[in-house]
């Protein structure tokens, strides 16, 4: 195997017997089998709605941390060679053999991860019934281009228009959410524990939410969020339901422990799932495309999960065990900073905001990550954070404080809400007539998995430049092709975790 797809791949070059993910070589192997799988899919003109939900589907299944069972891979294959209508001989069997030339390889592997990021997106709207052509059409053209020959320029090209798609996908995600669930409002949102025992609810999946939400009511059995569920509070639809009562832990790399002391049963909705500890492994359960080998999957039937047994089990277990007790403020979509938005601009005008600084992405577990603590604490107080993505849990929990009552962090929502920074961005670039560019405004990203470079081409496409990239820039990306990031974007790393640190400075 050689598998370099997220960030925390080993040695920054490659996992290649097993992946720091727990990934096992057969199942590297499964999965470039069904990635090559659906690029025959792709290649062979097929269209339709079976072809785009078994694309979507399998580029999500195979995302780091997303399905950890080759049953479900190979029959995702399977599907996929189905809809060709032949036995197919698959050509790209693993990820390097997709170009000979390295960084012509380096370009397929960039817009290959970043169409998995954009699958994974363009799921979640699905799931909440949103549909654009525009989007499966390109999945289609795209990993076509995979088994093609194709120009450093037309790949160059390819991965700027998935970018450009990417942003369109983001906007879709967006009216999906607000219109299932409404606009986000800015909440408190508690991490104490109380006394009835509880279900934990990780991922990106709202809908998964909401149907947990209506079975658990009455029940006696409380729902926390973890993770990326975090910004689920803060939807007036979720609001309504005393039964959803807060967040239980940080970003999705501490779920071995926190799984464990949460005493009670979890479901893991999308990425980021690990390969459970044993302690609790009877009381883990996924969704959706999320999987893990031994793990109970609860299927949909009808447009309906039943999540009964989750609930019977709950009901045997003790509360959760408390990790800390904080009130975290949550829900600044872009109505709500669209709201602040003469506040913001005043503030700014007044000299008392210098600076905003984008610290959206993902965390990891790397030692070096705790760099991005040390750097929210060490902005100025005049500087303002905004933030998407599990990435927050670095900081959302330090009292930073706020500037006029405008808050120092301003939290957007999950990895799949990055569409609200645009927004907000774009508003703020407005407002001072300039361009985003021209805004006291610096990037510093965290990237751990491929929805993050998605988010990245999407940057990149909308011409945003000088992006502080970290802790460490990706594996698959050649001299060659960095060169190019340089030059034409001002792409920085901040290279935390290979040693070769590049601070950004905000003064
Ligand atoms: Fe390694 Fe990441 Fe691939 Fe897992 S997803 S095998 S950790 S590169
Ligand atoms: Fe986090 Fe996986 Fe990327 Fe959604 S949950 S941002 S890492």
């Amino acid at each position: 195997m050689l598998c370099r797809q997220c960030e925390e791949t080993i040695a920054g070059t490659g996992c290649v017997k097993r992946g720091v993910c727990g990934k096992t070589e057969e199942l590297a192997k499964s999965q470039d089998i069904l990635v090559g799988a659906l690029i025959e899919l792709a290649a062979s003109g097929r269209k339709g709605d079976e072809v785009d939900k078994t694309m979507v589907d399998g580029l999500f299944m195979t995302l780091s941390n997303t399905n950890f069972d080759r049953k479900v891979i190979d029959s995702q294959t399977a599907k996929a060679k189905t809809l060709v209508g032949k036995d197919v001989e698959i050509r790209c069997k693993d990820i390097v053999s997709l170009d000979a030339d390295d960084d012509l390889r380096s370009l397929k592997e960039l817009l290959l991860f970043g169409l998995k990021g954009l699958a994974a997106y363009y799921h979640h709207a699905v799931v909440l019934g949103g549909k654009d052509e525009a989007v499966t059409d390109f999945l289609r053209k795209a990993m076509a281009s995979l088994a093609e020959s194709r120009t450093a320029d037309e790949l160059v090209a390819l991965n700027m228009e998935c970018g450009t798609v990417g942003a369109a996908c983001l906007a879709l995600l967006d009216k999906m959410n607000t219109g299932a669930y409404g606009v986000p409002e800015i909440t408190q949102v508690r991490t104490g524990v109380g006394k009835k025992p509880g279900i934990l609810i990780t991922g990106h999946d709202l809908k998964d939410l909401e149907q947990l939400l209506e079975q658990t009511k009455g029940t006696g059995v409380d729902v926390y969020t973890h993770g990326e569920m975090l910004p689920a509070n803060a939807y007036p639809a979720f609001k309504k339901y005393d039964n959803l009562v807060g967040n239980y832990g940080g970003a999705w790399y501490k779920q071995k422990d926190e799984f464990e002391s949460f005493n009670g049963p979890i479901i893991a909705t999308t990425n980021c799932v690990l390969i459970p500890k044993d302690s609790y492994r009877d009381r883990l359960f996924t969704t959706g495309t999320a999987g893990v080998e031994g793990v109970k999957h609860i299927d949909e039937a009808d447009g309906k999960k039943d999540f009964s047994e989750v609930i019977a089990i709950a009901k045997k277990c003790s509360s959760p065990t408390q990790i800390d007790d904080l009130n975290l403020t949550i829900g600044f979509g872009h109505s709500q900073v669209l709201a602040l938005a003469d506040k913001i601009v005043d503030a700014v005008k007044a000299g008392a905001i210098k600076r905003f600084v984008v610290m959206a992405g993902c965390d990891g577990r790397e030692k070096g990550r705790e760099y991005y603590t040390e750097f929210a604490q060490s902005l100025p107080k005049d500087t303002v954070i905004l933030t998407a993505g599990c990435a927050k849990y670095r900081y959302n929990k330090l009292d930073l404080g706020d500037i006029g009552g405008i808050p120092r962090v301003i939290d957007a929502g999950q990895c799949n809400d990055c569409y609200s920074l645009v927004v907000i961005a774009n508003a703020l670039a407005q407002a001072f007539n300039t361009d985003v560019n021209g805004l006291p405004l610096s990037f510093n990203i965290s990237w751990y998995e491929q929805k993050a470079v998605l988010v990245l081409l999407t940057l990149l496409s909308l011409g945003v430049k000088d992006i502080m990239l970290g802790p460490r820039l990706p594996g698959f990306i050649t001299p060659g092709i960095l060169d190019v990031l340089v030059n034409t974007f001002g792409i920085k790393a901040n290279g935390t975790v290979a040693g070769d640190m590049v601070i950004l400075k905000i003064e």
